[in-house]
């Protein structure tokens, strides 16, 4: 699977060189590609954005040196995706689907957000991370990102996937490892006693409270 990302702060995405997902690309599972947007500034101070048409604060990414940055990383099969408040909102649905995809192309915005012509021109779906504002879309492409690899082939071992959070419509249940005590507090006896199926009714228990207290939600779905 490759990932192109688009962006205007290309060292953001260092942190993707860490831990599962950084293995995953030197195994060569998935591809990570930066395109800095500034290099496509054709302005000798390398300007990228301008003040809004109509008014108002801040300033707007022109559409020019966007659409240029596309083009040098465009791809006919690829899914081309907007990370944006304004975006439907991501889920593990939506993760599974994205997974199975060839190639994602990823803008992120800062600022204002980019001039709405060359989104309309190239951009397949805008997808944002949760109803809350951030100053850019780079750690909402790196929240895409690490979603999406963990579904790649290889990047996880399978049965972490299976039995995780939401993919029953339901939280995960609490984990224990040694020590047996800790400052005073037993881990749970039906997971010493061995009896597989007593810690399934136990565990499948700890996740409808945890889902009723904190995502009751999730339940009518
Ligand atoms: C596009 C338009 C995504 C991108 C405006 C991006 C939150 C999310 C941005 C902006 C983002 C999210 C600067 C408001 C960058 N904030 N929830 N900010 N803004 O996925």
């Amino acid at each position: 699977m490759k990932f192109d990302i688009l962006t205007l702060f290309p060292e953001m995405f260092d942190s993707l060189k860490e831990s599962i997902i950084g293995r995953a690309i030197e195994k060569h599972l998935i591809e990570i590609d930066i395109t800095n947007i500034r290099d496509f500034s054709k302005d000798k101070h390398k300007k990228v954005d301008d003040t809004p048409y109509g008014g108002g604060a801040g300033m707007v990414i022109r559409p020019d040196i966007v659409y240029d940055a596309y083009k040098s990383v465009k791809d006919e099969k690829a899914k081309v995706i907007y990370m944006s408040p304004k975006g439907k909102v991501l889920d593990q649905k939506k993760v599974k689907e994205l997974a199975n995809e060839e190639h994602l192309i990823i803008i992120c915005g800062h600022y204002e957000g980019i001039d709405q012509r060359v989104l309309d021109e190239i951009v397949d779906e805008e997808i944002s991370i949760g109803d809350y504002v951030l100053t850019g879309g780079e750690i909402p492409a790196m929240v895409l990102i690490d979603s999406v690899s963990r579904y790649v082939e290889g990047v996880l071992n399978k049965d972490s996937i299976i039995e995780e959070s939401f993919s029953n419509n339901l939280l995960e249940y609490p984990q224990y490892t040694r020590p047996e005590e800790f400052r005073g507090v037993r881990v749970p006896e039906v997971l010493l006693s061995g009896h597989h199926e007593n810690i399934k009714k136990w565990r499948e228990e700890q996740s409808l409270n945890i889902t009723r207290k904190n995502r009751p939600d999730l339940l009518n779905r």
